[in-house]
């Protein structure tokens, strides 16, 4: 068995590597560089894109952070890190509402782009207000995105709105807290952020 994570540690990145740390398997953590590293023909061949996050599984090469997340989940079952196949109604939603609608409006706010509001039925994610009051009403009171149980929708999903509080785009209610403190306070999430933290200084943008 072997599985490979490439990522930088000041990068979404950092979703992948929490959730390689959620399957309870080893593996070997490659860094990649800002800059030429990232967009040399080497690592061209792993990721057409050019960017961070990879995994490499026994040889199958994952891109995108929704599409690890999922993937891991299924590939270590022994993890029980999704829910089962008939209950994945909520697991599906909160993973490709964030990948999807929350990523797209935030880029676009973080870019200063606003959509006409005449033009906003053609956007996917509609208007900002919109989708971060969706993405909220995702958000429980108890338990988790996908149910009662921790799942990688918690990954994915709860590393955007964890991010969304800390750069202010969501705002800090009482629910959205103690979500965040449920899910934060995981080994896997405690130790992929250690790691990350520890290797930002030499591998981060610089
Ligand atoms: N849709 C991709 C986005 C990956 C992405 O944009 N990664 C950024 C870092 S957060 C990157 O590698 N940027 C380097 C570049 O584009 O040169 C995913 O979800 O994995």
């Amino acid at each position: 068995m072997s599985l490979i994570l490439y990522s930088n540690p000041m990068s979404r990145g950092r979703i992948a590597h929490w959730m390689v740390e959620e399957t309870g398997a080893p593996y070997e953590t490659r860094w990649v560089r800002y800059g030429p590293e990232m967009n040399s023909p080497d690592y061209a061949a792993i990721n057409p894109m050019r960017k961070v996050p990879v995994i490499e599984h026994n040889g199958t090469i994952v891109t995108e952070c929704a599409a690890i997340c999922l993937y891991l989940a299924d590939a270590f079952p022994e993890a029980d890190l999704a829910p089962l196949p008939d209950q994945r109604a909520a697991y599906y939603r909160a993973i490709l509402f964030g990948a999807g609608p929350w990523e797209q409006a935030t880029t676009i706010q973080a870019l200063g782009v606003d959509v006409p509001v005449d033009k906003s039925a053609m956007a996917g994610f509609g208007d900002l207000d919109r989708t971060l009051k969706t993405l909220l009403s995702l958000v429980p009171k108890e338990g988790y995105l996908a149910g009662p149980k921790f799942s990688a929708a918690d990954v994915y999903t709860g590393a955007q709105i964890g991010w969304g509080v800390q750069f202010g785009s969501i705002p800090k209610t009482p629910e959205v807290e103690a979500y965040l403190a449920r899910i934060q306070s995981r080994r896997g999430f405690i130790r992929s952020s250690e790691i990350s933290n520890a290797a930002g200084a030499e591998y981060g943008p610089g």
